[in-house]
């Protein structure tokens, strides 16, 4: 079915978009947006124009009562929002509540024998386990009994876990959270190395990992991680009291390395003598925090992001219903890893908190093939879909026509972490979501919590490529470097900032108050002595441009943007150009020193397989580039590589491709995914 086709005949079924295009003030250039199908609209939790009046920033703080009342709370809160020592935000003062309790034991009465979470092994002959909310409740109370009664954890202690995805993971947040302990959750893919210095920084009484995990076809050894975690720890400054290993098979332990005595404990033999045990989920104050969730800076140093328990489980639980759409009886299946925000906010703590079934899998989405997220869709029938531009660029680039020979069927989709190529947007719509699904383009960081920027679903059209306005409650702006705010709708490129706070901000970085002060409100705060939050906009880190319509499209990091002869290119514009070259699968774009212009792009592609690299292709490439964005932005060399250094988690290291085109030393390049790759790109660069 054509676009057009499509539109034409939405618009005729459904009238409910009017107010909405008034609120984002418009003359929409049709050919430009998809309308979310009827189907969708008819389900949807938020169909409710009025949402934008009574999110309104004259209405701020109160609105966010309604985040809020989406929990249980032991105790209702005094002042919902605490502004006594900006930028320290406290939000519900006087309430308690327990996390835990939310996402678990508040379900039972309901959803008792409800999948909670399904855990799909990589190994396709392995059963999936489906975890119903009871089972979840038992096991996430044993495990807390042990921590408790066993390790001596009381709240306020902090644990780092290494753990890979498996249900594993969630019960050990769940029995953290239950007890008011704070948990700091290490991406698996992270070394042990980068592991030690989260165990330091937060001085954690605990390390939990895993034996060993699947991915690509490898059982991998995690234990031996822990060892190295747990010693240079140690020789910094800071020894943990023990580790705990779950089994990835539970009787079998499924590690080379060796268990250290009297130190290593296996959770599945100790956590039998407390079967049946049941522990009172701990009140605590909203503004405890729930953890910490360490995130890359600019420096070296990683920044723990200190999220409330109160604030945080409202706003993720408010945008897991409104903007994931979530329903109780909806299969809902995020394929981020729980090691990240994504992770911990929309596969646990959201969904969990609306007793929604909540998929995790284990593995890489293309291994054994590209078929394999839309087995598990199939088989699992799942209806609200959620993953990123990598690896929708990825499952495009392997098994483009794989999606049409399952049957499954998506009601939502979200795409969140990077910018996405608006070609790439209308593959993942037509072929992962077949026409039936709405997109929401989610922008947001581990610093917000949640999401910032998006779409309402049944409410807004979906502009490929855009993330779209500010959710109901968050009113972004932008400023120039100078500090000036550009007009509503500039058009113009400039530095996103929230003007108002919100619960599911963080907290602060743990231990280094001033640190968080100087990175998120140091440029643009007007008066540091004010106590108005007026005066504190947030400063997110990321260049955008507020086009007339009021969506925001993102254009990367700050230093995502190049600046050629004064004019400011968004990597991704010119990275969706080189996209729109048929044979073109990745691109990449990185700004290299100019005499004349002071930066020029160099741009990195990587082809479908089979197709042969030739000037033709790289002639074709900035073409296209220049056709679509200007001659400003003809990219300087365009380099035909056999793939991008990419992180863990699957990100495209412009930093590293940076160095090369800048005859730059790369740095550290160990914890890349690939970091083979190196020494080939620099071959090529040359
Ligand atoms: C959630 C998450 C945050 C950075 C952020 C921005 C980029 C995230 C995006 C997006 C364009 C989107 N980002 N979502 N860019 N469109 N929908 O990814 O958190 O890992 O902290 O990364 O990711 O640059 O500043 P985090």
């Amino acid at each position: 079915m054509s676009r057009d086709k499509s539109s034409r005949r939405a618009s005729a079924e459904q009238q409910t978009l009017d107010v909405s295009e008034a609120q984002i003030a418009v003359h929409w250039p049709e050919e430009d947006y998809f309308l979310p199908p009827a189907s969708f609209i008819a389900q949807a939790n938020l169909t409710d124009q009025d949402v934008f009046a009574r999110f309104s920033l004259d209405k701020f703080p109160e609105c966010f009562k309604e985040f809020a009342d989406l929990l249980d709370w032991y105790k209702y809160w005094e002042t919902t929002f605490d502004a006594s020592d900006p930028p320290f935000w406290r939000w519900f003062v006087g309430g308690t509540i327990n996390a835990c309790y939310n996402c678990v034991d508040r379900h039972l009465t309901a959803y008792r024998n409800k999948a909670a979470i399904h855990f799909v092994p990589e190994p396709e002959d392995e059963t999936v386990q489906h975890v119903t909310y009871q089972e979840l409740y038992v096991r996430v109370n044993e495990f807390a009994a042990m921590l408790r009664d066993s390790c001596g954890l009381k709240a306020g202690d902090r644990v780092t876990l290494h753990m890979p995805m498996v249900a594993e993971l969630p019960i050990t947040m769940l029995a953290c959270a239950r007890l008011g302990v704070i948990h700091s959750q290490v991406f698996s893919g992270f070394s042990g190395a980068a592991c030690a210095d989260r165990i330091l920084d937060s001085e954690s009484r605990l390390l939990i990992t895993m034996d060993a995990y699947w991915r690509g076809g490898k059982l991998i050894d995690h234990k031996e991680k822990a060892d190295t975690a747990f010693a240079e720890a140690a020789e910094k400054g800071h020894q943990a009291e023990k580790v705990l290993i779950w089994q990835r098979y539970s009787g079998k332990y499924s590690s080379p390395t060796k268990l250290v005595e009297g130190r290593d404990v296996i959770v599945n033999e100790a956590v039998k003598a407390f079967r049946g045990k049941r522990v009172e989920p701990v009140q605590m104050p909203a503004e405890a925090p729930l953890f910490l969730m360490y995130s890359s800076g600019t420096t070296g140093r990683p920044k723990g992001c200190q999220h409330s328990i109160g604030g945080y489980l409202a706003y993720v639980a408010w945008t897991s219903k409104y903007i994931q759409d979530i329903h109780p009886e909806d299969v809902y299946w995020c394929m981020a890893d729980i090691g990240w925000i994504t992770g911990h906010s929309y596969i646990v703590y959201g969904p969990l908190a609306l007793a929604a079934s909540s998929v995790v899998y284990e593995g890489v989405p293309v291994y054994p093939d590209a078929g394999r997220p839309w087995r598990i869709a199939e088989n699992l029938g799942v209806n609200i879909f959620h993953t990123s531009p990598t690896a929708i660029r990825a499952l495009r680039r392997s098994g483009p026509d794989e999606p049409a020979k399952y049957n499954y069927h998506f009601k939502h989709m979200t795409t969140v972490g990077e910018p996405i190529e608006p070609e790439v947007w209308k593959w993942y719509h037509r072929s992962v979501g077949k026409g039936e699904a709405v997109i929401v383009d989610t922008w947001w960081q581990t610093e917000t919590g949640g999401f910032l920027c998006s779409t309402v679903p049944a409410l807004h059209k979906m502009k490929p490529g855009s993330a779209g306005p500010g959710i109901p409650g968050i009113h972004p702006v932008i400023y120039d470097d100078d500090g000036n705010e550009l007009a509503r709708g500039s058009g113009k490129a400039g530095n996103i900032c929230i003007l108002n706070p919100w619960p599911g901000a963080f907290q602060t970085i743990w231990k280094a108050p001033e640190r968080y002060v100087k990175t998120y409100y140091g440029r643009y705060c007007r008066d540091p002595k004010s106590k108005d939050w007026r005066d504190w906009p947030y400063m997110a880190g990321d260049g955008a441009v507020d086009a007339a319509d009021g969506y925001f499209r993102i254009l990367g990091r700050i230093d995502d943007v190049i600046n050629v002869a004064g004019h400011r290119l968004g990597t991704k514009e010119i990275e969706s150009a080189a996209l729109l070259v048929p044979d073109v699968v990745e691109a990449a774009v990185v700004p290299v020193a100019d005499e004349i212009k002071g930066r020029v792009p160099e741009l990195y592609v990587s082809l479908k397989p089979g197709v042969e690299a030739s000037e033709d292709i790289a002639k074709r490439v900035a073409d296209s580039v220049v056709e679509r964005i200007g001659s400003i932005a003809k990219p300087h060399r365009v380099l035909i590589v056999p793939d991008m250094p990419k992180t863990r988690s699957g990100k495209i290291m412009r930093r590293v491709l940076a160095s090369l085109s800048n005859h730059q030393d790369p740095g550290d390049v160990s914890t890349l995914a690939n970091p083979e790759i190196v020494d080939s790109l620099r071959a090529l660069v040359k």
